[in-house]
């Protein structure tokens, strides 16, 4: 059965960023296994019009690998997976990657202290194992009455079907997300008419994007840390932020009046600022800076609606108050399994439950949104409480990348076969965690979204600022852990896998 030290899931920013810095420790004996047909991870699932990234690219990238070529400050989504592909290349990790290889079941082997993963070539163990499959990977589509029976193209933002021409065409979209606001505005100059289908109004603030001039990209290209000053200059104006969000929400009174303001100005027709104004604090639910939405809305071809949906038709929506209109057609933005992650029941610890039954009861928790007791070896990358509303994942995602591999040396240095939480600092840390959360404007804001799971507990965001998270993660604290001893050698030699160069 081939084997590996270290097994990684996922080859996006988190699964490309812990095999590169793997690699930069001097450790090759890895594999990644992607489910899809190239590296990317959400960058490669979503390619629908107007795809962009929210966060500044200069700090939404890794802090190993800048880019003095971005072509504008918030890069288009072909710049930032042409990014992930050239710095996997270049940091000589492709090698380890194995495409369309999709992990279906990992469970923990207790007597051979080895995870087993199964994927379509076959059983494959691992020492450890790092989940890099990521918290926005499964699309969620919504359980409308009759979906099945539609007649015309339909399908999910995160599965655009580029071959469908939407020119000419009725459309309707159903969601008013981050990836709905930037796909109306670039498909509603093409289509005859287009229906967007809102049930919760987000906050949309002025958006501050603009092209990088050639100046800027010869002094980033010549002048030694002249981005790395710009990057440190957006992470501290973003983590203000965080004030708002996370100690003191009435501070987020600015960004109402902001947002007030740029709807204003944009829209003139008071019915539709009425259906379009949010009834909750901002901040709440993913703030949507957007220049071209609300203009989109107020063209002759969009109606937003937001009469609840009764019933999908072979070619029409049915709203709840008998409207029926016609379309040919349909685009799901609807969101992602977030807290209802699949991958989920398919990761098994030591008594053979799966993280979904471990967490029934209580929500998702890790330490450090990394690592679980019952599941020894589990690293887990943009884990529970680890996501933010304000800044780039990438800068939480290398904070965890940095732990597991101070993790992996402790466990060298002590010869450990094992590493676990244990469960006091665990359940100390997570009450912490939810104690903090009680504050936040995710949780009073008034809102309902994918932060929270089923039972009202943000299991998704970190509850405070990001250099807070990095300091508590900067070094692995084995005082927190239990270590095993390694077993008797195993009787039958193991076949490596011959990867990296
Ligand atoms: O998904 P969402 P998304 N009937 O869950 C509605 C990241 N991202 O793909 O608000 C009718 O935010 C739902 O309504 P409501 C970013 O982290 C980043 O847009 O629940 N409507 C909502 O309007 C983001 O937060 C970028 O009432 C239904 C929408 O669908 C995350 O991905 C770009 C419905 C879903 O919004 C997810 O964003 C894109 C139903 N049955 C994504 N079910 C950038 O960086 C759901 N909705 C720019």
């Amino acid at each position: 059965m081939p084997h590996t030290r270290i097994a990684i899931v996922g080859a996006g920013f988190a699964g490309l960023g812990a095999a590169i810095r793997l690699r930069q420790e001097g450790i090759d004996d890895f594999v990644v296994f992607e489910k899809n047909g190239d590296v990317g991870g959400t960058w490669w699932d979503n390619s629908y019009p107007g795809c962009r990234c929210d966060v500044p690219s200069h700090l939404y990238s890794f802090s190993f690998a800048l880019n003095p070529e971005w072509s504008e400050t918030y890069s288009p989504q072909p710049e930032i997976w042409a990014y992930l592909r050239h710095t996997a290349e270049r940091f000589g990790v492709l090698p380890h990657i194995r495409l369309n290889t999709q992990v279906s079941d990992a469970s923990w082997d207790a007597a051979a202290q080895q995870w087993r993963l199964e994927t379509p070539d076959g059983l494959h163990t691992a020492d450890v194992l790092i989940g890099g499959n990521g918290a926005l990977s499964e699309p969620a589509t919504p359980d409308l009455p009759g979906l099945d029976r539609f007649q015309g193209p339909a399908f999910h933002s995160a599965r655009w079907d580029s071959s469908q021409e939407l020119a000419g065409k009725r459309v309707a979209v159903i969601g008013t997300g981050a990836s709905a606001i930037q796909i109306v505005p670039n498909i509603q100059p093409d289509v005859a008419q287009l229906h967007v289908f809102q049930r919760t109004p987000p906050w949309v603030p002025p958006h501050s994007g603009r092209p990088i001039t050639k100046a800027e990209h010869i002094v980033y290209r010549r002048v030694p840390g002249a981005q790395r000053f710009v990057r440190n200059f957006v992470y501290w104006t973003r983590e203000m932020l965080a004030y708002g969000m996370t100690k003191n929400p009435r501070a987020l009174k600015l960004v109402r009046r902001v947002a007030t303001r740029h709807m204003q100005s944009q829209v003139k027709d008071p019915a539709l600022r009425k259906k379009i104004t949010p009834q909750y604090t901002p901040g709440c639910k993913r703030l949507l800076p957007s220049n071209d939405y609300y203009p989109a809305l107020t063209k002759e071809n969009v109606e937003v609606v937001t009469d609840g949906i009764a019933e999908i038709k072979e070619r029409s929506i049915v709203t709840v108050d008998g409207t029926e209109r016609e379309i040919d057609v349909l685009v799901m933005a609807t969101g992602f399994h977030v807290t209802d992650n699949p991958m989920m029941e398919h990761i098994r610890g030591t008594d053979g439950r799966s993280l979904l039954e471990q967490w029934r009861t209580s929500g998702a928790e890790a330490y450090l949104g990394t690592t679980v007791p019952n599941f020894p070896n589990l690293f887990v990358l943009a884990g529970p409480n680890t996501g933010i509303g304000h800044t780039s994942l990438v800068f939480m995602i290398e904070a965890q990348i940095d732990y597991v591999l101070d993790a992996l040396r402790t466990m060298r240095t002590r010869q450990a076969a094992t590493v676990e939480v244990r469960r006091e600092p665990f359940e100390a840390y997570n009450v912490d965690v939810q104690a903090r959360m009680q504050k936040t404007v995710w949780n009073t804001g008034g809102c309902a979204s994918w932060y929270l799971d089923d039972q009202g507990r943000n299991t998704t965001l970190w509850p405070d600022y990001t250099w807070k998270f990095r300091r508590a993660t900067r070094r692995f604290d084995p005082e927190n852990y239990e270590f095993g001893s390694p077993v008797a050698p195993v009787a039958e030699p193991r076949e490596r896998v011959e990867v990296g160069s």
